[in-house]
């Protein structure tokens, strides 16, 4: 064997490209969809939060409502995705068009067959649908009348309307994620919503922690129902879970940074080791006994976890931080781990966003996860958000999305080959330009595909291919050599 042949990725490496539906969809209130959790989100900016209203309020904009109208335009996008030789695409059903309330007695059928026609239409043209069931989007109803995910009656609505859509596409999809991304609420800064996954209103003097253990609780639960269910409507199926991986290192070799890392790292595995061990952890039974947390749960779903661990560990690697306890370096404070801070990494650069790029956490974050718990890996999300620029020609040079995303690959392929870790896919994020979803905005672009259409949602909506389209199109050609 030489040198270049050791470096292959496996043969039927899942390479794609992810998005998620009410980032790109819009079509908002089309074919009997219901309101989302979604579409009360306005437009934030660069370091600008969204704000979340009740309701959709006139004279706000939002965003989500046309988003890039992938909607009506999905075929003709389809073709570009196909000539750029996809293998997978990675997308989420809008919970909303299939329940448009949550709690209905029957799904809608247009929002059913809304997802007949576009998972075909990706299968004719040879690319796998990859699909997350609950994108930071849960229909709007179920926050009115239920206050989210805190509420355990979600876990039925869930399981329900999975039941109904794995039933349905048994014979189309077979890679399926429950929850987006179930770790980030664990450090949402809004001080009155919880949002991304559980759709949350916090009262003034409610415990936040205690509101969101309960509420990743109860979505842990409805996620290993669902695997179990999944499992028994096709055997095929391939049932992951969604994390958002970010390795904190510890900024220096003072020991205690150390043990700073290491607390700050355990409060987000609680998600992904209930997932992939199907038992909440010793450290976090003993964490909640010191708080005097009460989080409520009993045998029967205790059982529930056990019995739905995952297939595959899906997430997404952007980023990677620091922590610090040392007095003389600033930092923004984490609160649950109050001694420490979060500090700037000095030996790497960031984004016009401040997300700082570290290819070689990617490989870090393959071999921690791989050895935590030995099961196939999938980075279902990576990629850089810039401003990018479309020339008079309609072309737009994007150097350094290529590089980015080139070192991520690079390090994809120590971790196979060097290191033994079983990955099994790679669709990076926003394969084509779609609504931020931190900051509303359009123009922090992912794509490889240049949407026209600006931060005040003016636009042509004309797709143009960037010169990272090409350079993909070849990694994909020759497997990521
Ligand atoms: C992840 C989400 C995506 C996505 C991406 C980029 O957290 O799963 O939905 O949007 O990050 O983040 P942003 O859009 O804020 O740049």
């Amino acid at each position: 064997m030489n040198k270049e042949t050791n470096k292959k990725f496996p043969e039927n490496f899942l390479w794609g490209g992810a998005v998620a539906a009410h980032q790109i969809e819009g079509a908002y209130n089309e074919d009997g969809r219901g309101l989302s959790t979604a579409d009360v989100m306005t437009a934030g900016a660069n370091g600008l939060e969204r704000e979340i209203t009740e309701g959709i309020q006139t004279g706000k904009y939002y965003p989500n409502h046309e988003a890039i109208d992938f909607y009506h335009r999905y075929k003709d996008d389809i073709q570009l995705f196909r000539q750029l030789g996809l293998k997978a695409f990675r997308t989420s059903i809008s919970w909303s068009r299939i329940f448009p309330n949550g709690d209905d007695e029957n799904p809608n059928e247009a929002g059913l067959q809304f997802y007949d026609d576009l998972f075909d239409e990706l299968l004719k043209n040879g690319i796998e649908p990859v699909i997350t069931l609950s994108h930071f989007e849960i229909p709007y109803h179920l926050y009115e009348k239920y206050g989210g995910f805190r509420n355990k009656k979600l876990i039925d609505f869930f399981v329900t309307y999975a039941e109904v859509v794995m039933k349905r596409y048994k014979n189309k999809v077979k890679y399926w994620m429950t929850f987006n991304e179930i770790n980030n609420q664990a450090d949402d800064q809004n001080p009155l919503h919880v949002w991304t996954n559980s759709a949350m209103k916090l009262a003034p003097d409610e415990n936040k922690e205690e509101v969101v253990f309960q509420a990743g609780l109860n979505e842990l639960i409805a996620s290993a129902k669902v695997v179990k269910q999944g499992h028994e409507i096709n055997l095929e199926f391939q049932i992951g879970c969604m994390m958002a991986y970010v390795p904190i290192y510890g900024y220096s070799c003072y020991p205690p940074d150390a043990v700073a890392a290491l607390k700050v790292m355990e409060r987000r595995y609680f998600y992904s080791d209930i997932h992939a061990r199907g038992h909440i952890p010793q450290y976090t039974l003993n964490y909640w006994k010191r708080q005097g947390l009460h989080i409520d749960y009993n045998k029967e779903e205790l059982d529930a976890l056990a019995s739905g661990t995952v297939d595959y560990i899906g997430f997404s690697y952007y980023m990677s931080d620091a922590v610090t306890t040392l007095t003389e370096t600033t930092g923004q404070a984490i609160s649950d781990f109050p001694v420490a801070k979060l500090a700037r990494n000095p030996y790497i650069r960031a984004s016009d966003w401040g997300w700082q790029i570290d290819p070689v956490g990617l490989r870090y974050v393959l071999n921690t996860i791989y050895q935590r718990y030995e099961k196939p890996m999938f980075i279902v999300e990576n990629g850089f958000g810039a401003y990018d620029k479309k020339e008079a020609d309609g072309s737009v040079h994007d150097p350094y999305r290529i590089e980015y995303l080139s070192a991520h690959i690079e390090q994809m392929e120590k971790a196979i080959n060097e290191d033994g870790v079983d990955l099994i896919g790679y669709t990076p994020w926003g394969i084509i330009d779609l609504v931020s979803f931190g900051s509303g905005e359009m123009e922090k672009r992912y794509g490889m595909i240049y949407v026209d259409k600006d931060n005040e949602g003016q636009g042509t909506l004309e797709r143009s291919l960037k010169d990272s389209y090409n350079w993909y199109k070849n990694v994909i050609s020759q497997n990521g050599l």
